[in-house]
């Protein structure tokens, strides 16, 4: 009962009936999340936090926001090595500035909309449903499995994949202009990576495949981003852009690795250390 109240608080339950299970609305919303996850590979829930607390959601954002961690990297939008062997033509070897900063979980508050809505059990029985998951685990990383995507003007998110097969996150500050989250709809599949429209989108004339979204703060998203080259285009106005992501696994105690915690948050923790050693049985070098 307690945790149903605290959905009720942040939810519009009337539209998103998460904690009834036998609800025809539940069914319909789950329904509809599945078909256009299945067209598309994205699927947004409007106004999914009620609009009472949107001020609310800003000015926690706002709040943590100078614990994110800035460093420009050079990246590529397959996140491989940038002296990864690939073919003269392959997309893979123009290199882009990841510009944007995370503030990592142990810097988001217990109390915060985010982290209500992240550690639910309903929600996540939701978001499982709404991906057709059996089972979904928050991921067991103490930094990476919630997070504020922070992006300053003059930065973008550039175009990648993600290495989940599914990521759900939330804006909770827009730009005030540019900042625009846009994607290319199953430009690759488990199959064929498709790499002449990745180049094309990478180098400027794919704008026949690329879908920008309207998203709103308190929006929730659900998106196949392993399939989907996506991008927060680069912020111009004078505001940062801000989204939480809601980082989930379909297996429990997924933990990042050594190296890509350091680079994303500038530090590693006690349990990274531990389930590198786990894996390795030792920490030299490779
Ligand atoms: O911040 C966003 O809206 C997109 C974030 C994203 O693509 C990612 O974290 O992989
Ligand atoms: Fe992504």
């Amino acid at each position: 009962m307690a945790t149903t109240g605290v959905l009720d608080e942040i939810i519009d339950v009337a539209r998103y009936p998460l904690t009834d299970s036998e609800s025809a609305r539940r069914r319909e919303a789950v329904a509809l999340a599945r078909a256009e996850l299945d067209e598309s590979g994205c699927t947004v829930l409007r106004e999914f936090i009620r609009p009472a607390l949107i001020e609310i959601l800003r000015e926690q954002g706002e709040a943590m926001a100078p614990h994110a961690y800035y460093e420009v990297e050079r990246v590529n939008a397959y996140n491989i090595p940038l002296d990864s062997e690939l073919p003269q033509r392959h997309p893979g070897r123009i290199v882009l500035e990841r510009g944007n900063a995370f503030v990592p979980r142990d810097r988001i508050p217990a109390d915060a909309l985010i982290h209500r809505l992240y550690t639910s059990p309903e929600f996540q029985r939701f978001v499982a449903d709404c991906f057709g998951l059996a089972e979904l685990y928050e991921f067991a990383d103490p930094l990476a499995g919630l997070c504020l995507n922070v992006v300053a003007p003059g930065m973008s998110h550039p175009w990648h994949f993600d290495t989940n097969e599914f990521t759900v996150s939330m804006l909770t500050r827009p730009a005030e202009s540019g900042g625009i989250f846009e994607y290319c709809p199953n430009i690759r599949s488990p199959h064929a990576e498709n790499l002449d429209d990745v180049r094309d989108v990478l180098t400027g004339s794919g704008q026949r495949l690329i879908r920008s979204l309207d998203l709103r703060p308190g929006d929730l998203q659900l998106f196949r981003g392993r399939f989907s080259l996506h991008r927060v285009s680069p912020v111009t106005g004078g505001d940062q852009r801000h989204s939480a992501i809601f980082a989930y696994t379909d297996r429990p105690g997924v933990i990042g690795t050594v190296e890509r915690t350091r680079q994303l948050f500038g530090r590693v923790l006690p349990d990274h250390l531990a389930a590198a050693d786990a894996v390795r049985g030792d920490r030299l070098l490779d």
